[in-house]
Order: C-alpha cells, then structure tokens, then sequence
C-alpha cells in the first residue's frame, strides 16, 4: 500500500499515473483560463480512460525545454489542482520548487513527483511537513543541458545507490517509507544504451525495498529505438511500459492511458 495523503493505493496490480502537462506549448496559446480549463478537461477524460493517479506539471523538464518562475508555475498548476481536487484520484504534482509543492499540497496535491529527488532542504521540508508521498528520481545533470554527454563508471550502481541514500536521508527526515517511490528517471541525463540498460535491469530497484516509478511515455529513446516522431510512439511506448511492469515497475507514468489501461489488463489477466 502506498500511503498518498488519504488514498491508500494498492500496489499489488500496476498502476497508472496519467500525464497532465499545464504548460502552452502542449496547446495552442490561447491565455491562462484555456489553459486551466484544457487541462481540467484533459485530466477527467485521462480518469474516465482509467488513470489511477494524475501527475499534473507546469514546467516542462523535457531535454533542453526553457525554465519557468516559481509565481508562473503556480499560476498554472494551482487552479487545476483546486478545480481537480475532488475528482477521485490522487493528484501528483510534477516540480522541484519548495514553494510550488507547499501550495500544491496546501490546494490538494497528495503526492510530490520530484526530478530532484527532495536535494533542496526546502523541498524535503515541505514533505516533510505533509503527508504527501514523494517520487524520487535520479537524474544527471539539469534539464537544459544533461543530454549534452551523459557519462557513468556502472550505470545500474550509481543509479541504486543514488536511490538507495535519498530513500534513507528521506526517510531519516520523517517520510516513512509507504510514502516513498523511486524512480531511474530514463532520458534525464541519459543515452539509449544507458536507459536499455536500465530497463533490462530494472528488477534489481526491487533491493530498495520502495515502488518503482517508470516513465517511458514517449521518450526519445523510444523514437530511436522504433524510428518515430513523437507523434507515432504509441507502440513503443505501451511495450516499454509492459517490459517496465514485467520487471517489477509499480506505477507507469504515462501520456495515453487508454491504451496502457488496455495493455496492462492483459497482463493483469495472466498474472492473477
Ligand atoms: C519523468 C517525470 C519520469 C518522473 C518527466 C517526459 C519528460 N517524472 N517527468 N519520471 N519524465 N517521476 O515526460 O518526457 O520519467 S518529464
């Protein structure tokens, strides 16, 4: 059970975390309400197609994408936390601002998707303080420039033991461990090689004794892998999230969530 604010997610079938990007570049730029109310809808069509949990983001971290302030990214997640609040699934924020989680959980949000694993001080105070749950994640380097020339000894340990000493200094702090996930954080500061690697071995996170998280929605190894464009990664994207469950993946992040739904319900169906 992953303890999520209120919600108690069973963890003994894969979950669903559904993608909600409030940021304009996912949609035509029409001001601050069309964003909201994009957003909004777009989030309870992801629940009637069967998301399990919304990850909700103002702030692209993709390769090279541009940063946002902390009073902009409020603007864009705030209102569609408070207008999502009561939807019935658990609300994920998407940031690395200690101040962007604070109102997130304040307005909602029970749990915290952090690219930056709680390093600030801040943001390990903020849940600290909550009892939201926290995904950490590894990356190397920082968004704009960590797919320049990624570069590890042994790619699989120094992942681990990233992972391995955030979940303890996190949970030292006062997080117990049913509100922690981890998560490889394929594509953040990573080659195709570096994340097959990752995704091969993928059952050894099960160490950790935490859920791992897995993001492979649409990614760019996936595009080089398969030779698609962003716009034909659906394939790609649902065989990367059944070998992620397959080997031992809890919770897959994910753009369409019809379709992986669909997916995992096969493997649901065989793996009773
Ligand atoms: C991930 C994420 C991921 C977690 C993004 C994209 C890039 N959070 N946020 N794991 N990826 N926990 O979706 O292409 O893999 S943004």
């Amino acid at each position: 059970m992953l303890h999520c604010g209120s919600f108690r997610l069973d963890l003994s079938r894969p979950l669903v975390m559904g993608i909600v990007n409030v940021t304009p570049d996912s949609f035509s730029d029409g001001g601050r309400h069309l964003l909201r109310d994009a957003a909004i809808s777009h989030a309870h069509q992801l629940i009637s197609e069967g998301a399990d949990i919304l990850d909700i983001g103002g702030e692209s971290t993709r390769p090279g994408a541009q940063a946002v302030s902390v009073q902009e990214e409020l603007d864009r997640v705030l209102p569609v936390i408070e207008g999502l609040c009561d939807a019935g699934v658990p609300l994920s924020v998407d940031t690395f601002k200690a101040e962007v989680m604070r109102a997130a959980i304040a307005a909602g949000a029970s749990m915290v998707n952090d690219i930056n694993a709680l390093q600030q001080p801040e943001a390990l105070a903020a849940v600290v303080a909550s009892n939201a749950a926290v995904c950490l994640m590894h990356k190397q380097g920082q968004p704009q420039t960590m797919q320049i020339e990624p570069e590890y000894q042994d790619v699989l340990h120094e992942i681990m033991e990233f992972l391995r000493s955030r979940v303890g200094i996190v949970e030292a702090a006062g997080i117990k461990r049913e509100r922690i996930v981890i998560d490889p954080g394929f594509g953040f500061g990573k080659t195709v090689e570096h994340n097959l690697i990752l995704l091969r071995k993928l059952h050894a996170f099960a160490e950790l004794g935490v859920p791992l998280l897995a993001g492979l929605s649409r990614k760019s190894m996936l595009g080089k892998l398969a030779g698609q464009d962003v716009e034909n990664r659906l394939s790609a994207s649902l065989a990367a999230a059944l070998i992620a469950v397959q080997r031992g993946a809890s919770i897959v992040r994910v753009h369409d969530v019809r379709p992986t739904c669909d997916a995992l319900k096969i493997w649901n169906a065989v793996n009773i």
